[in-house]
C-alpha cells in the first residue's frame, strides 16, 4: 500500500479496518453466563460488579502491597506519573502474587477476550492511591486513551463516593461514530512512544478534547456522564475507547488496583 500516505487520513483508516479485521478474525465466544455482561459491556462501554471480591481476598491485596510497599525496592515502587497527585506501585501481579485473582478469575477473562478477541491479554498491572485532596491532574480533561482496545479494570480498596475522585464515562461513547474520526486521526498522527514504547511529555496531551468540544458532543448524541462510584471491592470494567475522566479528590482517599488488557503486541 506504498502509494497511501502513512500519515494520511486514509492510512489511518486502512490501520483501523486491518486492526477491526484482526479482531473479527481471533473472535472468543464467552460462556453462556457472562453474555448478560458482555451485552451492558458493549452497550454502554463500561460494566460494574458491585462488590465483587470478598473482605478476604481485598486483605490479602492488601497485605501483599503493604509487604511490596516495605520491601521499597526502587525498581517496582515510583512515585510520580503523568497524571498529579497519585503515587503507584508497578508490577503489582509480580509485587503481590495474591492479585493475581483478579487478572485471572474465569469470568474477567472471559468477558474480555469476548469484547475484544481471543489475542487480548494483560497488558500492565498497578496499584494507584490518591490521597492529596483539591490537586488536579491531566486525566481530569475529557479524552479516550486509544482508537484500539485497551480495556481497563479497576478494584476498589476504599469506598468510591462521588467526593472520592470517582472516573466518569460518558455511557455509550465507545462505539464508532463520525465525530470520533477526525479524533482518532489526530490521536494517530500526533501519538509517538518513545523507543521503549513509553508515553513522552509531547504526548501526553493526546486523546483529549476541549471542554467545549466536550459540551457539543454530549448534547448532540445525547451521551450521558456517569460517575462510577461503589463500595470498597468493586469492579468497574472499562473500554478506555470511550470518553472519560478522573475526577478530583475531594475528601478522604482513592485506592485501587488496575490492570489493562490490549490486543496482543499492541502495548503502550
Ligand atoms: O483515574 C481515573 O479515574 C481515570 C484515569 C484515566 O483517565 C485512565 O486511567 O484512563
Ligand atoms: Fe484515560
Amino acid at each position: 500500500m506504498g502509494f497511501i500516505a502513512n500519515d494520511s487520513i486514509t492510512g489511518f483508516m486502512l490501520k483501523k479496518l486491518d486492526y477491526k479485521l484482526k479482531c473479527r478474525l481471533t473472535k472468543h465466544q464467552v460462556q453462556p453466563e457472562n453474555r448478560n455482561a458482555l451485552s451492558t459491556l458493549q452497550r454502554d462501554g463500561c460494566i460494574v460488579f458491585p462488590q465483587y471480591f470478598s473482605d478476604q481476598q481485598l486483605d490479602s491485596f492488601e497485605a501483599g502491597i503493604a509487604a511490596a510497599k516495605a520491601r521499597e525496592s526502587a525498581d517496582t515502587i515510583k512515585n510520580g506519573h503523568i497524571d498529579t497527585g497519585i503515587s503507584r506501585i508497578f508490577d503489582l501481579t509480580e509485587v503481590a502474587p495474591a492479585t493475581n485473582a483478579i487478572f485471572s478469575d474465569p469470568m474477567v477473562v472471559d468477558l474480555i477476550k469476548g469484547y475484544c478477541s481471543s489475542e487480548c491479554r494483560l497488558l500492565k498491572t498497578f496499584y494507584e492511591e490518591k490521597t492529596e485532596i483539591g490537586v488536579p491532574s491531566q486525566s481530569n480533561n475529557t479524552h479516550f486513551d486509544d482508537w484500539r482496545h485497551r480495556v481497563k479494570v479497576w478494584v476498589y480498596l476504599t469506598d468510591v463516593t462521588e467526593q472520592q475522585a470517582p472516573t466518569t464515562i460518558f455511557l455509550g461513547s465507545h462505539k464508532d461514530h463520525w465525530w470520533r474520526l477526525w479524533h482518532e486521526y489526530n490521536y494517530y498522527l500526533h501519538f509517538r512512544t518513545d523507543e521503549n514504547n513509553q508515553y513522552t511529555p509531547l504526548t501526553d496531551y493526546s486523546g483529549m478534547f476541549w471542554p467545549h468540544e466536550v459540551e457539543t458532543i454530549r448534547k448532540r448524541w445525547h451521551y450521558r456522564e456517569q460517575a462510577i462510584t461503589g463500595k470498597r471491592g468493586t469492579m468497574f470494567i472499562f473500554d478506555s475507547r470511550a470518553l472519560h475522566r478522573s475526577t478530583v479528590l475531594q475528601q478522604g482517599e482513592r485506592k485501587i488496583i488496575t490492570g489493562y488488557y490490549t490486543f496482543n503486541g499492541l502495548g503502550l
